[in-house]
């Protein structure tokens, strides 16, 4: 008999009679199945059991038909998923209205956040938006003043871009002292798309930029009319009108059926439902509740516009929600990204940043966007100090929490980058802890 037939043979017995045999039967079959076969030679492997014949059990999905195609016109993840999930902090808004919601980061493979669990963060809550009535408004500083449907954007050349967003408040709970217990709440104001759309820069030469323009306020169509001041030179480089998300049209979460992405700005810049854009010369004052985005330094001065996200990272694995469960070779992952551009260089620490080994790329590296990395590890067993430490493309090196705190003071609420520790007890457990 052919190999493959008597491996078939083999899957149908084990299939028809698995089920009726006891444990020492099943391993004794097992052990005759594998001489049948020529008899693998066992190895020892660093991390799992020693395979004897065929995968263990015979469940319930191996000896019966599945379920028709297109059961579920549009996929969901499988059930046993249900544990990925957005999730909020009780305590940290006073309604669910003006609040946000955190990307659960620990769950998430490669560099793509799905779109069904991507931060949300509303000021007036999620509208529902009828595209069929929404206009894009583009006046001021123009020659041609112009309404866009969302028939007419589609018409322009179509961009796509892999870019992170981050709110500039990310981890703002962490600037007095660890505070969040789990990686979803310390870093989840944080997601990378595939976004598509209408490069700004497009829009305005169809409108004509008139000269001395330097500003544009972009406004959303919610109930809080978010609206933000971003300078031309913005416009003109990266700046995208983006009407899809992840291959298909943006969530309503994320400002469907048109929003605005400054790639690797603070996410408030983002506008959402957006549906005004205008020119001008300087920036406008915002209404109170959207205007404070403001650092103040440990001089008394603030910065008052303080756009780019600059390098950060974190371990996504181990991880408060990933624990350790034994000793023995694992990987070490995590994300970095840069509002500057491409991440160059990760290093982590297992002893609190007495020493560094560099990680390797294991994601795609595109500008400002979040990047994969990971490295091996041994754990011994003993109590670690986790760290991660990210160096992009400009040199920017991302700071310690003394040297942040030397230049921005403890009082800030915005623009917290500093190196993350994750503190890895003898029994596997993963907590927030703070090193200076
Ligand atoms: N129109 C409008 N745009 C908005 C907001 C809003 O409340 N209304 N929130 C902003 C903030 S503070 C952030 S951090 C990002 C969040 O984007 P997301 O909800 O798609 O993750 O959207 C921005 N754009
Ligand atoms: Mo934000």
């Amino acid at each position: 008999m052919q190999k493959q037939q008597q491996l078939d043979q083999l899957v149908r017995s084990v299939a028809e009679s698995g089920e009726k045999l006891n444990g020492t039967e099943r391993r004794h079959f097992l052990k005759n199945g594998l001489a049948l076969l020529g008899g693998a030679g066992l190895a020892s492997a660093a991390s799992g059991v020693v395979a004897q014949g065929m995968p263990p059990g015979i469940p319930s999905w191996t000896k019966s038909l599945g379920s028709a195609v297109n059961t579920n016109p549009y996929g969901m993840p499988s059930p046993h998923e249900a544990g990925l999930q957005r999730r909020t902090v009780e305590w940290l808004t006073a309604d669910k209205i003006a609040s946000v919601s955190f990307t659960p980061l620990a769950d998430l493979k490669g560099i793509i956040t799905p779109s069904g669990v991507v931060f949300e963060r509303y000021h007036a809550g999620l509208p529902e938006v009828d595209p069929n009535q929404h206009r894009l408004m583009i006046h001021g500083m123009v020659d041609r003043p112009l309404i866009f449907s969302m028939e007419d954007l589609m018409r322009f050349p179509s961009v796509s871009m892999i870019r992170f967003l981050e709110c500039p408040a990310n981890g703002g709970m962490e600037w007095r002292a660890a505070q969040m217990d789990r990686l979803q709440f310390s870093h989840g104001m944080l997601s990378c798309c595939e976004w598509t759309g209408v490069l700004l820069s497009t829009l305005l030469q169809e409108c004509g930029v008139q000269k001395g323009a330097k500003w544009i306020l972009a406004e959303g169509s919610d109930g809080s009319h978010m609206s933000r001041s971003i300078p031309m030179e913005k416009a003109m480089d990266d700046a995208l009108i983006v009407y899809a998300q992840n291959g298909e049209a943006l969530r309503p979460e994320q400002g469907y059926p048109v929003r605005l992405i400054n790639p690797g700005w603070e996410g408030n810049t983002c506008v959402k439902w957006l549906r005004r854009l205008e020119i001008g010369d300087k920036p406008w004052y915002h209404r109170e509740e959207t205007s404070k985005y403001t650092d103040l330094l440990p001089s008394g001065k603030a910065r008052e516009f303080t756009f780019v996200q600059e390098a950060n990272s974190v371990l996504t694995n181990p991880c408060p929600e990933k624990p350790l469960t034994k000793p023995g070779k694992l990987w070490v992952e995590g994300l970095a990204w840069s509002g500057r551009g491409r991440i160059k260089h990760v290093d982590v620490s297992f002893d609190g940043g007495v020493s560094w080994r560099e990680a390797r790329f294991t994601s795609v590296v595109e500008p400002r966007a979040l990047t994969r990395f990971g490295v091996e590890w041994d754990w011994n067993g003993n109590p670690a100090l986790l760290q991660s430490r990210a160096v992009d493309e400009t040199g920017y090196v991302q700071p310690t929490y003394s040297q942040l705190r030397d230049a921005r003071g403890s009082s800030s609420i915005y623009h917290k980058n500093a190196i993350h520790t994750w503190k890895l007890n003898g029994d596997g457990s993963v907590v927030n802890a703070q090193l200076a």
